[in-house]
């Protein structure tokens, strides 16, 4: 006898809600949840491919500990006393700065670790905090962040009621949406295009999304913030700004106008490789359109320009009047955990960089982070503060970042390394201890940051499909389990008396006197849902403890089929800004500062080859190649060249290249050669490069495939955000 439930999908942004069948502890197949209120039955193959996740037997099931060079099986409490042992002493005698932590994309998926790492941070106490965020959207938050006031106050499209929609440097066709949670992002576009509207993707690459869109602008790499500030100037210039409802919410506009001269349509045309009449007509278009939104993504972030191209989407935005109308450009309203509804509405303390600096290279402290790029060089650079040790949550840096191979070679030299994974990976096999996290569907899920960037308002729980297996740890005790230990609690202490603990001592700083009847209130929950259930009650349709009876709590949510739709997004600007002024700083002197920069590489000559990322709707960065069911069909991992290049290269279709980066560095990479990718530009997907010795990748190692980080320079970086550069990077392409 089977049975169904439903469970929200952890592996990307989408979240769609699936449809589980399951026999006894066996999953039997996966498929779309038509019940549920926000995905309303999409799903891609990622979803389905999470039965071969729960069958894989290269999943790690059980601590493993690193006895004389090899990986033994070990009880979680010998685990734990294994990172008592020889963590402690280290940070001891080395200073809160020694330990490093590696947060990687998975754990911002995860509530268990959401909920607690900022807890695990402050116990930690170290300056050394690295994620993929620098490898990914930290620009899109530090102009946001300038912007609006809040890190995570990010506008999305109102696809649904929409008529004319900007892309550019996303694919959502592929990814499924990023910053934006819009399950069917093809039906959503579809629907937009029959009801007249029209979608225009400005992208190196005609991408699946631009297939299905109106019009494709092919873009030089890196080009965006010169396409944008031509746009911006055009608005200017041909007195098409129109601020509307929000103009006196907006400061800086003077400011930027008097910035903008340089930027000519003329000036930047020759950067961004689009004719100067198309910039313009591409600014006219924007601006007569009446429900429109700019949107921009990982290929706007990931280039030298990010922080700037990330700024100049939202100015286009709100220049245009397209900022927090139906329609246009809009910010979500999340259930809970939402940074937008934090504090007093319509001002705030705004956002700061730098409050420190990485050791090594000086890069400003961004959103209490490093850039993962300065990773390597702080394990081997010695003095004080040099880091000995590192935790890695999720994280899988060697393939997902620039020059991976140093990282590897760093790693070898750390006193300690313990690994929160669920694989025996090219990272994790450099740790000393690895503690397996649980299967999705072991697990219970609940998305912390991502209903923030929701297509529409919702809130959705999943309890868990299968139980965990006898003994296995969730998310949060391990995290509780290392606060404790930074605390001096020691390995063996309870983990649910050092979260009512933490927890107790939170509820008094917030409710004072009724601490204990709140903690009492919530307390039918335990962990993570204990604290989402008390940010559901107090959050903007919270029952609020009795006073809004209607409202939402967890067991509200939890017993709803298919969670609770909340409505399409509404203006809410004032309401949601937390910048010191109550306005949209649409000029911050951060930015306005980095113009500069932007002028001198405008004219700098281009090189002849740069090569971009690109992303498989069947692969997930680096660690779903094990899988089966993804892994079938065509080898994905090509370097797609233009015709023309590969004349001039003399490269063959199917044949090796021999693709050179930085300081010499090599991969050789099959080639496929395809006119969707622009002369001048080469396109091999990230994550792969499973064939490194000493990691157990039974499936991913049958087809390896090319590392593209291998080629890329670990110091080429956004300034401002500390991002990675990703796109964009001279190489050199031969015939292998
Ligand atoms: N050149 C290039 N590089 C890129 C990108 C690019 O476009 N081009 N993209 C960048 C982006 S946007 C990102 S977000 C990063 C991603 O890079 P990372 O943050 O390193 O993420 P992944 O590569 O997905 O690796 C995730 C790790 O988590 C583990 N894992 C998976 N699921 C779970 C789980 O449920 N529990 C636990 N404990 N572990 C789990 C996996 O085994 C793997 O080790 O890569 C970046 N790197
Ligand atoms: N199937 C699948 N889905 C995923 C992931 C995955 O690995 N696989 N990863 C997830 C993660 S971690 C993230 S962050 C998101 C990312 O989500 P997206 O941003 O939608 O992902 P990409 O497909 O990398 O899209 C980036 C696009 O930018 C283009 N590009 C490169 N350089 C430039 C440039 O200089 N200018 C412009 N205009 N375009 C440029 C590339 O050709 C590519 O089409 O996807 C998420 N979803
Ligand atoms: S698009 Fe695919 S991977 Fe992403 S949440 Fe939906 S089913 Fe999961
Ligand atoms: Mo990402």
């Amino acid at each position: 006898m089977s049975s169904i439930h439903h469970h929200i999908c952890p592996v990307c942004e989408a979240t769609c809600g699936l449809e589980v069948q399951v026999e006894g502890r066996k999953v039997i197949a996966i498929r779309g949840q038509e019940s549920d209120s926000f995905s309303k039955g999409y799903i891609c193959p990622k979803g389905v491919a999470l039965k071969d996740l729960q069958d894989d037997p290269d999943r790690l099931r059980t601590p493993l500990v690193k006895r004389n060079g090899h990986f033994v099986e070990a009880s979680w409490d010998e685990a734990f006393a294994e990172i008592e042992r020889r963590l402690m002493p280290l940070r001891a005698a080395h200073g809160n700065d020694s330990v490093a932590v590696s947060v990687g994309n998975p754990a911002g998926h995860k509530f268990g670790v959401m909920l607690y790492l900022g807890r695990l941070m402050k116990a930690m106490g170290s300056r050394n905090i690295y994620s993929a965020s620098t490898l990914d959207q930290m620009p899109k938050q530090l102009s946001s962040g300038l912007m609006f006031g809040s890190w995570l106050t990010i506008p999305i499209p109102d696809i649904e009621r929409c008529d004319f929609l900007l892309i550019l440097g996303a694919n959502p066709m592929a990814s499924n949406g990023s910053l934006w949670t819009v399950p069917d992002f093809r039906g959503k576009a579809k629907a937009l295009r029959e009801r007249g509207g029209q979608i225009v993707v400005v992208d190196p690459r005609r991408t699946e999304t631009a297939e299905i869109a109106s019009r494709h602008l092919p873009i030089r790499p890196g080009g965006d913030t010169f396409l944008m500030l031509g746009m911006v100037h055009t608005l200017f210039a041909e007195k098409l700004v129109r601020l509307g409802r929000l103009a006196e919410h907006v400061a800086g506009v003077d400011a930027l106008r008097d910035a903008i001269g340089p930027f000519t349509p003329e000036a930047v045309s020759a950067r961004c490789g689009i004719a100067a009449d198309h910039i313009r007509q591409l600014a006219r278009d924007l601006a007569k359109a009446e429900r429109a939104a700019v949107y921009g993504r990982l290929g706007t972030c990931t280039q030298a320009h990010g922080s700037l191209a990330s700024w100049l989407i939202d100015v286009l935005n709100v220049l245009t009047g397209h900022l927090d109308e139906p329609g246009c450009a809009m910010f979500a309203k999340s259930a809970a955990f939402s940074a937008s509804t934090e504090g007093k509405p319509g001002i705030g303390k705004g956002i700061t960089t730098g409050r420190h600096h990485s050791r090594v290279s000086g890069a400003p402290e961004v959103f209490g982070e490093l850039p993962m790029g300065c990773l390597a060089e702080e394990i081997e650079t010695e003095g004080g503060g040099q880091i000995k040790a590192l935790i890695t949550l999720a994280s899988n840096p060697v393939l997902s970042a620039p020059n991976g191979d140093r990282l590897a070679k760093a790693f070898d030299q750390l006193d300690f390394m313990l690994s929160y994974d669920i694989y025996l990976n090219e990272t994790t096999r450099h740790a000393d201890v690895i503690l397996p996290g649980l299967a999705p569907l072991e697990d219970a899920h609940f998305d912390v940051a991502l209903p923030q960037f929701a297509y529409r308002n919702h809130v959705r729980y999943s309890a868990p499909v299968l139980p965990a297996p006898e003994g296995h740890l969730r998310d949060w005790q391990i995290l509780v389990k290392l606060i404790g230990l930074f605390n001096g609690k020691g390995a063996s202490a309870d983990v649910q008396q050092l979260d009512d603990e933490m927890l107790l001592a939170e509820l008094q700083r917030s409710f004072g006197d009724n601490a204990q009847a709140v903690m009492r209130e919530i307390s039918a929950h335990t962990g993570p849902e204990r604290r989402l259930d008390l940010s559901l009650r107090t959050g903007p349709y919270g029952e609020a403890f009795g006073q809004k009876p209607d409202g939402l709590t967890l067991a509200k949510v939890a017993v709803s089929e298919g969670g609770i739709d909340l409505g399409p997004p509404q203006p809410r600007i004032p309401e949601a800004l937390r910048t010191p002024s109550g306005k949209i700083e649409l000029a911050p002197p951060l930015l306005m500062g980095d113009l500069q920069r932007a002028e001198h590489d405008m004219t700098q000559p281009l090189p002849e080859m740069v090569i971009i990322g690109r992303r498989h709707v069947r692969s997930n960065n680096s660690w779903m190649h094990n899988l089966p069911l993804l892994a079938k069909g065509p080898f994905r991992c090509t370097a797609l060249v233009n015709p023309a290049d590969a004349a001039r290269l003399k490269l063959t279709d199917g044949a090796l290249a021999r693709i050179a980066g930085h300081d010499g560095q090599t991969i050789e990479a099959q080639v496929e050669v395809n006119d969707s990718v622009m002369p001048g530009v080469v396109s091999l997907p990230h994550g792969w490069g499973h064939h490194l010795p000493g990691t157990r990748l039974g499936v991913a190692a049958e087809r390896p495939g090319a590392n593209l980080n291998a080629v890329l320079d670990e110091r080429a970086r956004d300034p401002l955000s500390g991002n990675a550069v990703l796109g964009g990077v001279p190489v050199e392409v031969t015939a292998a």
